[in-house]
């Protein structure tokens, strides 16, 4: 993935017709697209298809299953052009692994989330963060997914994994800052809301790139 902006949009909205809108008009603002269930659900596999001619996708179905299930998850996105894909670390290790061979057999990424971004992710996933991190290191995963809305848990993250890329949602909707996650050591910025919920869309995102200078 291109390091330009270090921004990757989250498109989190449900028409192919408003996704492909908002690509076409911030390009040059995000080195790559992240495509969730909200779009995929209502608009089709194909989106993946014509976003990705467009832009790298990376495939947000934080892939949760056991090792065949998650095969075959990454088989039909990333086969649909997607060039990464997020999974869940809790399933554990051959759950992960079945991941990566995919991605690897694509020439895609796996990012493997770490702890999440919201409030409840303090119950479950704070205290088993640094043993996600830890595994994603050990089936040689691209990167983790880390929260900007907590850049301490960043820092902690960074000091496991190494060089690996850290993407990092969490900023303007959910209160993080920009450059306090990106000081902490995350290598890319996910934004969703605060861009493609903006007026216009292309101006928050410029004014987002300008504080980051
Ligand atoms: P906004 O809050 O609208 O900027 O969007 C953030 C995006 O990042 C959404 O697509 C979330 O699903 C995703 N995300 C989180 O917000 N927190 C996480 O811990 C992990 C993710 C993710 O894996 O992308």
């Amino acid at each position: 993935m291109k390091k330009d902006t270090r921004l990757i949009l989250a498109l989190d909205v449900t028409s192919k017709e408003h996704a492909l809108t908002l690509v076409k008009e911030l390009q040059g603002y995000f080195d790559a697209v992240k495509i969730g269930y909200p779009l995929i659900l209502s608009a089709g596999l194909d989106v993946v298809k014509e976003t990705s001619a467009i832009s790298p996708v990376i495939a947000d179905l934080k892939v949760a299953d056991i090792p065949n299930t998650n095969r075959l998850i990454c088989q039909a996105v990333l086969g649909a052009g997607a060039s990464g894909v997020i999974a869940q670390a809790f399933p554990g290790k051959d759950s992960l692994l079945a991941c990566k061979e995919n991605a690897a057999d694509h020439g895609a990424d796996l990012f493997v989330v770490t702890e999440m971004s919201h409030p409840g992710a303090e119950l479950f996933m704070a205290p088993l963060a640094e043993k996600m991190a830890r595994l994603a290191v050990e089936v040689d995963a691209t990167g983790v997914v880390a929260p900007a809305t907590r850049p301490n848990r960043i820092r902690l993250i960074r000091s496991i994994i190494g060089d690996r890329i850290i993407i990092s949602p969490g900023v303007g909707a959910q209160g993080g800052s920009a450059i306090a996650a990106l000081e902490a050591g995350a290598d890319y910025l996910i934004v969703g809301r605060s861009i493609y919920g903006a007026k216009r869309p292309a101006e928050s995102a410029r004014m987002l790139l300008e504080t980051l200078l």
